[in-house]
């Protein structure tokens, strides 16, 4: 099929820069209010041609229903700090006018094989072109730094192990993956002092220079 891929794509770039924008909204927002946000940062992305491709050949994926099958032509991940912050920001999304929620997947409470553990929703975004409205399925993934960190080094041994693991990497993948649990756990045990201390070294970062910055005790 000869198609303008860059024409075809365009309502997605647009999706994302829209929405990277919009959640860094949200996130300035709660450091200027000096309230615990649940955003660290977010991410986006258009999924490149070559990966649409190889995955409509290995989902069956006809390239005449890429709009509605590929869920993440447009894909937009946001970091949390705590796993709890990943729930307030699935209550933010799916309060949005401008986000309706078609597919829910918890990865989080119910962690796939492999050990990923993320919180995906499956949105679609009214986009404004020329003169119409069109509407766009994107990906939003949400997870903590930790399962990001864990994440991001799988799928990096993923692409140069083709998803054929040794079985002693996918051991040792999997233990990561328990450790990068436990260390959310722990941080959420200790939330409550991290979030007091952030407060405090907000509140100080923004006095005047002559008064030193310290933390407090
Ligand atoms: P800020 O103020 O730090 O958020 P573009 O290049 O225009 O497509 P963008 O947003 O610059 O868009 O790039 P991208 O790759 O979508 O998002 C990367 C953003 O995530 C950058 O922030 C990075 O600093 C931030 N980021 C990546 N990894 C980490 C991390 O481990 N910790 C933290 N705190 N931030 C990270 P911005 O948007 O440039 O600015
Ligand atoms: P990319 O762009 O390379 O990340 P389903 O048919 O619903 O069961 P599907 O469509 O694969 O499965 O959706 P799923 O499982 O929700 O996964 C969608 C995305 O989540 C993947 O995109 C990954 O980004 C991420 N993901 C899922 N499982 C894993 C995993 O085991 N490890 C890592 N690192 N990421 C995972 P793609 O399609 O891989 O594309």
């Amino acid at each position: 099929m000869d198609r303008d891929w860059e024409l075809f794509l365009l309502p997605y770039t647009q999706t994302v820069n829209e929405l990277k924008v919009k959640l860094k909204g949200i996130r300035t927002t709660y450091q200027l209010n000096k309230m615990h946000g649940p955003i660290e940062f977010v991410t986006g992305r258009v999924k490149p041609i070559n990966s649409i491709l190889l995955k409509s050949r290995t989902r069956n994926i006809s390239l005449e229903k890429l709009e509605t099958d590929m869920e993440d032509l447009a894909g937009i991940r946001i970091m949390c700090p705590f796993v709890e912050d990943i729930h307030d920001v699935v209550r933010l999304l799916k309060q949005r006018h401008d986000l309706k929620v078609v597919q829910e997947k918890d990865y989080v409470s119910h962690k796939k094989d492999s050990g990923y553990r993320s919180y995906h929703l499956i949105c679609e975004y009214p986009v404004q072109l020329i003169d119409e409205v069109k509407y766009v399925l994107v990906e939003i993934q949400i997870r903590t730094l930790a399962m990001n960190f864990w994440a991001s080094i799988e799928h990096s041994l993923n692409y140069k192990y083709q998803g054929e693991f040794p079985e002693e990497i996918n051991l040792r993948l999997q233990k990561a993956a328990e450790s990068a649990f436990q260390l959310d756990e722990e941080m959420s045990t200790i939330r409550e002092e991290i979030k007091e201390a952030q407060r405090n070294f907000i509140f100080k970062e923004q006095e005047p220079r002559h008064d030193q910055t310290h933390w407090k005790d």
